[in-house]
Formats: structure tokens, sequence, C-alpha cells
């Protein structure tokens, strides 16, 4: 479990201590994982104890080798006296099956009261963090978006026919699950208490699993927070056209539930 001690001036802040997961799922990520944690490391609000998973499927360019290696590395240059806000798990998969398989599996080893989902390739800025974690704590119910689409978020390096794609997919999960409320239904950078994970069973597979909470979870908020989406600059997208099928039959298989569902 996150455990707490104050020797970093945690709890000398008047905000309330936050328990944070973060989960972050790797697939040859090595160019990118490094400088990620410690970007992550550096914005995680100091109100905050957190523990960052990073779920790899036994990525052929070494990525666990290269988190296994940081997490020796941060437990020798940290001040055995001072005691961590922060520890950082690996979870090292077999098979890849998937971006909503791998989160899922990182979630069962998550002990936060909230967890929070990000990509490893910098297109979701650590620097938001602190904002999505302010929201969460104002409203402790809530599912709480980083989002391209609501005012003043944007999204740098992608072509018009990338755009045209991820705003016509939004559009048709929004129009066709009823989910007009949130501007950026596939996002995968978000924060919600962890409880909403262990109440849902998870069908669907492939890669957007906000989509599914969205569409299962009960009595929730929604909180949408402006960013800037940015293309990656290191690494391969795993973006093909197996995920555009395996979009299309999730929401298809989520559209069947929700109709069942009233
Ligand atoms: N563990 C695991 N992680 C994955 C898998 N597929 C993708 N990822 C990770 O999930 C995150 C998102 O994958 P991307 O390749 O960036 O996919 P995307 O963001 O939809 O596509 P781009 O816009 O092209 O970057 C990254 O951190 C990937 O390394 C998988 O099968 N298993
Ligand atoms: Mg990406």
């Amino acid at each position: 479990m996150l455990v707490s001690n104050d020797n970093q001036g945690l709890l000398s802040s008047n905000k309330k201590v936050v328990y944070l997961s973060i989960i972050i799922p790797t697939y040859n990520e090595s160019e990118n994982i490094e400088k990620l944690l410690d970007k992550i490391i550096l914005n995680v609000p100091n109100n905050c104890y957190s523990e960052i998973i990073v779920v790899d499927d036994d990525s052929p360019d070494g990525t666990s080798k290269i988190v296994t290696d940081y997490i020796k590395h941060d437990e020798k240059k940290t001040n055995p006296s001072i005691n961590k806000t922060y520890h950082i798990k690996l979870v090292n998969k077999k098979n890849k099956n998937g971006l909503i398989a791998a989160i899922v599996e990182g979630v069962k080893y998550c002990s936060g009261e909230n967890i929070l989902v990000m990509d490893a390739d910098f297109s979701h800025p650590p620097e938001i963090i602190p904002k999505m974690i302010e929201e969460i704590q104002t409203n402790p119910n809530a599912i709480v978006i980083a989002s391209r689409y609501v005012k003043n978020g944007f999204i740098i390096g992608w072509p018009f026919k990338r755009r045209l794609l991820s705003k016509g997919a939004a559009k048709i999960a929004r129009i066709g699950l009823q989910i007009h409320k949130v501007t950026d239904p596939m996002s995968g950078f978000f924060l919600c208490p962890r409880r909403i994970f262990e109440e849902i069973r998870f069908d669907t597979k492939g890669y957007k699993l906000l989509l599914e909470i969205l569409v299962k979870a009960n009595n929730v908020n929604i909180r949408e927070v402006p960013y800037t989406f940015t293309d990656r600059k290191s690494g391969k997208s795993k973006m093909g056209m197996n995920v555009i099928f395996d979009y299309i039959t999730s929401v298809w298989q989520l559209y069947r539930i929700s109709r069942k569902s009233k």
C-alpha cells in the first residue's frame, strides 16, 4: 500500500494528500521511458504519494531493462534518511495483447486511491498532471479527462487526415454511445478513483479504455482539463488498420451493451 511519511514537507501544504497510482503502458518505448519518468517525478505535486507502474509487454527494444536499471539507480541515489513520496514498479507481461489488456493488468498492482493513465511517448505532457490532481481533489468522484477538444486544447504534429479520423471517431462515439458531455472520449490520458476500475468488467480489446469506462461507470462526474497533444517525436506509433478495426468493433460492442442496459 502507499504509506505516508512526512519528511519532504508533504503534509505541511494545506491541500489534502492524494494517493496516486500512475499507469504507463509501454511497447518499444526505450527512447522515451527514462526521460518520461524523470519528468513525471518532477511534475507530481508535493501533496501526492505516488507509485508509477510501467506495464511492458516484453518489448524487444529492451524497455523493461531500462526501467529496471532506472529503479535500481533511483534507489541508490535517494538519500535513505528522506522518505520518498514516490516509487516505481515494473510489470513485465509476457504476451502483447493490446493497450487495454496492459492497463487492466497494471490496475492489479495499484494501491493508490486514484489511478492516472498516460502514454509513454510524450503525447501526454506530465506538466498537466497537477491540474488533473487539483480537479480530483475538488471532485473526488470524477473522471478527470485531459482533453484535446475542449476549449484551449490543441493538437500539434498530426496531419489533416489523422485529425479528421480522430475527430470523426470521437463524434461517432459521442453520438452512438450517448456520451455527449465529453469532448474527448477517446483520450488515453485520464485520472479517476480506483474503485471505478474495480467496478467494471472490461470486455473490449484494443486501445480505447476510457470509452468503456464512460459507458459502464455509474454515478460519476466528468471534468475535462485542456492540454496540447503533441505527436510522438521518438519511437514508432502502433496505430494501424488493426487499431481502427478494434475501435469499430469495440464501439459496436459498447453500443449493444448500452442499449441492453436501458
Ligand atoms: N504494454 C503495451 N503498451 C502498448 C501496447 N500498444 C501500445 N502501447 C503503449 O501505449 C501507448 C500509446 O501507444 P501509441 O503507439 O503511442 O499509440 P497512439 O498514441 O494511439 O498512436 P500515435 O498517435 O501514433 O502515437 C504508448 O505508451 C505505447 O507504448 C501494447 O500492446 N502493450
Ligand atoms: Mg501515441
